[in-house]
């Protein structure tokens, strides 16, 4: 979907239940928040919209979860309500959450798939407990992009999606673009391989113009560019940084709040992109 470019953009990688530090990002990009909880928008940010690049669930604790469901629904409803000024892309992990509790024909039962289920999309057995929040996430995933495109002028443009994926899919809108475009081969499933020959397009690919693409998805310890190729999950649920990047115009800029430790940090074991 392309997006209205006289707007400036703040584009916030994978949150993962990380609550506090999305709230303490916005606060640091001139949002207040007020005791209800509604970003306040005021003549300094009213032409600030806000896209949060997919996964905004799992990882973190049930407690932050709820809290992140409840915080974006509510604002997504406040902050649409004169022009649209709050995106949601689709993570894998709304994905994977929304044909869960879908009970998805396609999704074949098995004990692993079991396991899975509660070892890395937590937020399910959260919302099968709890109806109220089942129903927000709901309204939230059919509300969410697979993709946005900011197009400035014929020298920058910016593409976000979550997950990296090969150029001919960006923008698409087949059912096989919009997989490519929300999840990329795992990284869990080969764990020895390097990510650079995992996903070997991403830099392959890249190129030294302002035709930006920039996603999540696979969890960094800092921002990592390559070229016009850019991956802003800052790994915040494993205890390092929620990242953004802000697009105002033709300029790209990047902000930064560290983990608040006001919940179990998850471990990993990070497997650097671009690490040529
Ligand atoms: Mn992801």
């Amino acid at each position: 979907m392309l997006l209205p470019s006289e707007n400036e953009y703040i584009i916030i990688g994978d949150v993962h239940g990380c609550i506090d530090e999305l709230k303490s990002l916005l606060q640091k990009q001139g949002f207040s928040i007020n005791p209800q909880g509604l970003l306040q928008i005021t003549p300094e940010n009213e032409h600030k919209s806000i896209i949060l690049l997919g996964d905004f669930v799992d990882k973190g604790s049930h407690e932050k979860i709820k809290e992140t469901i409840e915080f974006i629904h509510k604002n997504y409803q406040h902050l649409n309500n004169q022009r649209k000024r709050f995106y949601l892309i689709e993570g894998n992990h709304e994905d994977m959450v929304y044909r869960y509790i879908t009970n998805d024909p396609t999704l074949v039962i098995t004990p692993k798939s079991l396991a899975n289920k509660e070892k890395y999309y937590n937020t399910v057995a959260l919302l099968e407990e709890t109806p109220h929040l089942h129903k927000l996430f709901l309204e939230l995933y059919e509300v969410t992009d697979v993709w946005y495109k900011y197009v400035h002028d014929e020298n920058f443009s910016v593409t976000f999606t979550h997950a990296p994926s090969e150029e001919k899919y960006l923008s698409k809108n087949t059912t096989e673009a919009r997989k490519k475009m929300i999840k990329c081969v795992s990284r869990s499933k080969n764990p020895l391989m390097p990510l650079d020959e995992l996903i070997p397009y991403i830099h392959q690919e890249a190129k030294e113009n302002e035709h930006y693409h920039i996603f999540g998805h696979l969890s960094q310890e800092n921002i990592r560019q390559y070229k016009n190729k850019i991956c802003i999950d800052t790994s915040a649920i494993y205890g390092a940084d929620l990242s953004c990047v802000i697009v105002k115009g033709n300029q790209l800029s990047f902000d930064s709040v560290p983990f608040e430790n006001k919940q179990k940090k998850g471990s990993q074991s990070y497997n650097k992109l671009f690490d040529f």
